[in-house]
């Protein structure tokens, strides 16, 4: 496939300053007419062929200027129009195309999901609705007459201001006509139509705008809105109230759809969601699916200033929307919940899905340089990384400068398409500071390692760190990065505050060279260093540590991702070292006894932290650490046996804490962060209880199953039981399906959990459940909760040495690549560290990896991952 590089980015010829689209909309027969009023580009090259990109479209006519084109003045063919001699004046096109929505099963373009008329266009979909200059650099101010059958689709919305809408007469059509005044990409156009209930609520801007918000859902779901409806007006004044940014339209609407590629998508004033991320009752949605919908309604409205008041000027900088947008997120999570334990959450998702990414072969720069399918570049590189880079530029210059700097760029920015190098300069014209050393974070895969050594001086009461950077996987002529380590010092007791460094500004030493010293003095004596507080860089560190100072950070550091982080680091330390053959018993037992000195402490004042200390780093974390010849048996076997060791060394406290943490009958649920950190310390306990003790194990997680009054209790019993082989987990498997038949939602869950049963048998079960008549290929949440719960999340049973598991994956990956290549590729993300495998099972997945490059006809995304993933 062709590649595109950033190096060779050139304007458009052309600009399309408006476009009118009138939609007809039709099962099978949609038509299409677009008037685009279009002009040179100033900046282009003059003269240059008019060429408009199109995606499997049908031309059915073309007019320039009101008259119908002679045939020899145009190209056309499903991937383009081409006008080789456009005027050189400003003119209008109309082009008139015809789809079948229903037979779009690519689900980007216009498609119907469960009869609902939507549309997907970012990053390349507007082309499957019409010929267009379909790059984010062409902004246009979009008005778009939608019409339909009235039954069919009663409501019909757009993008931007209704301004009109009626019934066609003398026919059962009607139609609704909307404007967007602010010029946008195509990847930002959306409709909908369709048979929607919906919720509403006004809200009114710190500009005293008066906006009407609403959520659309399925009929008859209306209720389970509501979350996501009031998450929509928290936003909205959260970003007025941290970034100074208001909404701009008077509607905002959001629209919940069943299939979708992804999670959803902040198109202008209509976003379009994927449902999980939209409906929420107590009965249908975990804990962690109210945090999630909060946090992705959040993100997709703060992209109405960070990505559609300003864009991207290519695709090479989507991390300038995408990074942006995700630390908005978690700032606006972090401040409707808890900072510390939101940040473990932020910093447990990079290491899984970043870290992994950028060791293997799929790694990429922040910002890429090249790419052959640009939707197999929205990575968690993009993504998280991304954000971490944001985060970082905060530390470094502090949060005054930041915001400062952040209204600088939202204003001198604003209607623009911007690039990386435009967000800094932002920054730079408010602090007076050179970041072009900074900006190399941006530039090339791989995760930094700092190596860092303490020495103390008894005599001069001085402590000095020694730090040494370097950059695996970037490359040998790679320059250092600028690192902000945040810091403190932490003796026997506490916290040593008389401890200081004039190296220091803020808690924070800026390594930005490959090896530098930072100097403490007044250290009365051997102190413990508590490094990269709140995780202040995306780095991986080396620091020879015993457990005993570890567990002192555990108690004393002032820095809670830090108390947390010391505590998944004599985890897993007892973990790999039981690998290695090491005896680590005695260990465990400081260990356990360390968490029950800090569960006495600590579990009953901050549940939701104390969770977190108890969930040991998961088998991707260790495989991530362990690096090479990765035996994922032997990793779960070690994981088991220290699960186990603390369960039982911890037993009487952990059913004491279940008893205390039980909810009082009868109290009304709520999602807030408070009840949901009781519920997972619960959960937590259950979950070590179940591992010393199998039997009782499974007695109290039947029962919590079968009493539970909301859906985060009742399927984290599922979960438990479901480690615990027998025929009370295939009995509690069965009544859950039956309760939860007419819910897909819930089934989705059904389906993830037993994909996720780290055993023998699952392979074939997963094959018995593909043919089970909920599931679809054509759902992309069936598929993902089945097959990609397996592939990305039961290590030990996708990673079979004999190869099964990644034959299950790959069968699955060929079949959906035929309909819908974006999700195909996305599950063979699971082989991005198959090099990192020992050496049978690296086998057999090169071999699946050959198999599936060698099928003929593979589309685009899956062909990228495939031969990068080898390559
Ligand atoms: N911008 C969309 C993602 C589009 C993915 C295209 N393959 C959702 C988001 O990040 O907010
Ligand atoms: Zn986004």
């Amino acid at each position: 496939p062709p590649t595109v590089r950033l190096e060779d980015y050139r304007p458009s010829d052309h600009l399309i300053d408006r476009v009118e689209l009138d939609v007809r909309l039709d099962p099978h027969d949609t038509r299409v007419t677009a008037r685009l009023a279009i002009r040179p580009n100033p900046a282009g090259r003059a003269g240059a062929a008019l060429v408009l990109d199109g995606d499997d479209l049908r031309l059915v006519a073309l007019a320039l200027d009101g008259e119908p084109l002679a045939p020899a003045a145009f190209r056309v063919a499903p991937s383009a129009l081409t006008l080789p001699e456009p005027p050189q004046r400003p003119f209008t096109l109309t082009i008139e195309t015809r789809l079948d929505p229903t037979a779009n099963t690519k689900l980007m373009g216009l498609y119907r999901s469960n009869g609902v008329y939507c549309t997907q266009c970012e990053a390349d979909g507007f082309r499957r609705i019409t010929y267009f200059l379909d790059r984010p650099d062409v902004l246009s101010v979009y008005t778009t007459r939608i019409e339909a059958e009235a039954a069919q689709a009663p409501v019909l919305l757009g993008n931007g201001n209704i301004i009109e809408s009626g019934r066609i007469e003398g026919t059962d059509r009607h139609f609704s006509i909307w404007h967007d005044p602010h010029p946008k990409p195509a990847y930002l156009f959306a409709l909908v139509g369709g048979r929607l209930d919906r919720m509403t609520a006004p809200f009114t801007t710190m500009e005293g705008r008066a906006v009407e918000l609403a959520v659309y859902v399925e009929p008859g779901k209306a209720e389970r809105a509501a979350y996501a409806l009031d998450a929509v007006a928290r936003s909205m004044k959260w970003d007025e109230e941290v970034f100074g940014r208001a909404y701009d339209l008077d509607v905002f609407n959001v629209v919940a759809v069943s299939d979708f590629n992804m999670g959803a998508m902040e198109n202008k004033g209509l976003n379009i969601f994927n449902d999980k991320y939209v409906l929420a009752s107590p009965e249908t949605a975990t804990d962690a699916d109210y945090a999630a919908i909060e946090a992705i309604i959040a993100h997709e409205y703060f992209h109405n200033w960070s990505g559609n008041r300003i864009t991207c000027r290519d695709w090479f900088q989507l991390c300038l929307k995408e990074g942006l947008t995700v630390f908005r997120d978690q700032e606006f999570s972090s401040d409707m919940r808890s900072r510390d334990v939101h940040r473990i959450g932020e910093v447990r998702t990079l290491r899984a899905r970043q870290f992994p990414e950028d060791a293997g072969p799929l790694a990429h720069p922040v910002r890429p340089k090249l790419y052959a399918e640009i939707n197999n570049f929205y990575t968690a590189t993009v993504y998280e990384k991304g954000a971490e880079i944001v985060r970082m530029l905060r530390t470094l210059i502090g949060e005054r400068a930041f915001r400062a700097g952040m209204d600088r760029y939202f204003s001198e920015n604003d209607g623009t398409a911007a690039t990386v190098e435009h967000f800094l300069k932002a920054f730079e014209a408010e602090t007076g500071r050179d970041l072009s050393d900074f900006a190399e974070w941006y530039e090339r895969p791989g995760t930094p390692r700092v190596a860092v050594s303490g020495h103390y001086d008894e005599a001069r009461k001085t402590y000095r760190l020694d730090f040494r950077q370097t950059r695996p996987g970037a490359g040998a002529d790679a320059p250092p990065v600028v690192i902000p380590v945040r810091l403190g010092l932490i003796g026997a007791e506490g916290p040593l505050d008389g401890a200081t460094s004039p190296q220091l500004e803020d808690g924070v030493f800026v390594l930005d060279a490959p090896e530098a010293s930072l100097t403490f003095e007044n250290v009365p004596a051997a102190p413990v260093p508590s490094l990269f507080r709140g995780f202040s860089a995306p780095v991986r560190v080396d620091m020879a540590m015993d457990d005993a100072d570890r567990l002192t950070l555990l108690r004393h550091d002032t820095d809670g991702f830090n108390r947390w982080e010391a505590a998944q680091r004599v985890a897993a330390r007892l973990m790999t070292g039981a690998l290695r053959g090491e005896a680590t018993e005695a260990g465990a037992d400081a260990f356990a006894a360390a968490l029950g000195a800090f569960l006495d402490d600590r579990a009953l004042s901050d549940p939701a932290f104390a969770a977190l200390v108890l969930a040991l780093p998961s088998e991707s974390d260790l495989a991530d650490e362990i690096g090479a010849e990765i035996d994922p048996d032997a990793i779960f076997s070690a994981r088991r046996a220290l699960r186990a060791r603390l369960g039982t060394a911890l037993s009487a406290r952990l059913h004491a804490l279940r008893d205390a943490l039980a909810e009082p009958a009868g109290a009304p649920f709520s999602p807030d962060a408070a009840s949901a950190g009781r519920r997972a310390l619960r959960n937590a306990a259950l979950d070590l209880i179940a591992a010393a003790d199998p039997i009782q194990g499974a007695a109290l997680a039947g029962a919590q199953v079968a009493s539970a009054t909301n859906m985060t209790d009742r399927l984290a019993g599922l979960s438990t039981l479901a480690l615990l082989p027998g025929e009370p987990r295939e009995a509690a498997l069965a009544a859950f399906a039956e309760r939860y038949a007419h819910e897909p939602l819930v089934l989705d869950k059904w389906f993830a959990i037993q994909a996720m049963i780290p055993e023998d048998g699952t392979v074939e079960r997963v094959r018995g459940l593909q043919a089970h008549p909920a599931f679809a290929m054509t759902n992309p949440n069936r598929v993902r909760s089945l097959v990609g719960s397996f592939a990305l999340a039961n290590p030990t049973q996708f990673n079979r040495a004999d190869g099964a598991g990644f034959a299950l994956a790959t069968e699955t990956v060929l079949a959906l690549d035929r309909t819908n290549p974006q999700v195909a590729a996305r599950l063979m993300t699971a082989f991005g560290s198959w090099r990192r495998l020992e050496p049978q099972r690296r086998a057999a997945a090169e071999s699946a990896l050959r198999r599936i490059l060698a099928t003929p006809g593979l589309s685009r995304d899956v062909a990228d991952i495939a031969g990068r993933s080898l390559g």
